[in-house]
């Protein structure tokens, strides 16, 4: 099979490059935003996404590209990281319907979900139930259009879309820019910074929040077990496993892994918490691979962190 990949230079597309060797039936290309090659496409341009589409033909597609970023991100760009992802998934969906791809996996995210909903662990059923978190409508509600347009695809066009819903991703390869990235990698980058000149140690918030955290390699490999299991058609899938941490937890593991002394921790309350917990059920995942081995927080921090010090020269900032 040929499989086009967006977002192929991004934390996910990068683990699922590296995990190509395990699939030599198939042919993998990956799209990229940047790099100035044939597979370099602008997926917010209707007409580039589908003129590129129409000169590369594919079986099935995996959808990861996204205009996202952490909180901060979110917080200030709600109006353009709406416009530009409801373009991106709308011009890749016309693409697919348009050139006959009619399976593929659509990322969403667990940050999508009601801000209150009725009851915790939300489970797949729930992610239109009420709003998102307003810290960011803009991109849950381009993920929610997407999942909606992807169930009336399955439902009209006999296509196989498959949503799967990570949590909060990190791992190698993250964007580590230090307003706009997420929580790990924006503090990796802050804390290493701040111990080469001798800075205070500054996290933002309260650390009360809760946070499920799913290791972006692990993900990459849940990706493509669900593409290729043909049993699993048109669905929506939480993925996760068992852990929640609150954010002083994490943040205290990431000064500890770093050599840190916890105590020089300063909290900055006047920033932002966000939402304070957006737990999600994992039942179903669970049912479809009871024995699939999640890497565990402690395990997936400490490669994190030895990735970001030898790459330091070419992290995504
Ligand atoms: O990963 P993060 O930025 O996004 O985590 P969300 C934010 C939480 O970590 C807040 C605290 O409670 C912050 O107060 N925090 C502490 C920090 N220090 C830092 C820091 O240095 N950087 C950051 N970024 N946070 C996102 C959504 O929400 O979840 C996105 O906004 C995305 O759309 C993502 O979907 C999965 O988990 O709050």
């Amino acid at each position: 099979m040929r499989i086009c990949c967006t977002g192929g230079n991004g934390m996910v597309g990068k683990s699922i490059q590296n995990i190509v060797p395990n699939y030599r039936d198939h042919d993998f290309i990956f799209l990229n935003r940047s790099l100035n090659d044939e597979n370099s496409v602008d997926l917010t341009n209707r007409v580039d996404v589908l003129s590129y589409f129409e000169k590369h033909s594919f079986d099935y597609i995996i959808h990861l590209a996204a205009d996202v970023g952490g909180l901060f991100k979110n917080l200030t760009g709600n109006t353009s990281m709406f416009s530009n992802n409801i373009k991106i998934n709308e011009n890749i969906l016309e693409a697919c319907v348009k050139y006959n791809i009619t399976r593929g996996i659509f990322v969403l995210s667990s940050c999508i979900f009601p801000h209150e909903p009725s009851k915790f662990p939300m489970t797949e059923d729930m992610i239109h139930e009420s709003p998102p978190h307003h810290s960011n409508e803009g991109y849950a509600y381009s993920k929610r259009m997407m999942h909606m347009q992807c169930q009336q695809y399955n439902k009209t066009m006999n296509t196989e879309f498959i949503c799967l819903v990570p949590v909060n991703l990190y791992g190698p390869y993250d964007n580590f820019h230090p307003e706009n990235s997420h929580l790990i990698p924006g503090l990796l980058h802050r804390f290493y910074n701040n111990k080469q000149n001798n800075e205070a140690m500054i996290a933002y918030g309260s650390g009360k929040p809760l946070r499920q955290m799913l290791f972006s390699p692990d993900f990459a490999h849940v990706i493509c077990e669900i593409l290729f299991n043909k049993s699993i058609i048109g669905r929506t899938i939480i993925c996760c496993n068992d852990e929640e941490f609150k954010i002083k937890y994490i943040v205290s593991h990431i000064a500890s892994v770093m050599n840190i002394n916890c105590n020089e921790i300063q909290w900055d309350s006047t920033m932002s918490d966000g939402c304070m917990k957006k737990t999600v059920d994992n039942s179903l995942f669970k049912t479809l691979f009871p024995n699939f081995m999640f890497t565990p927080f402690y395990a997936g921090i400490q490669i994190t962190y030895e990735w970001y010090i030898n790459n330091l020269n070419n992290i995504r900032v």
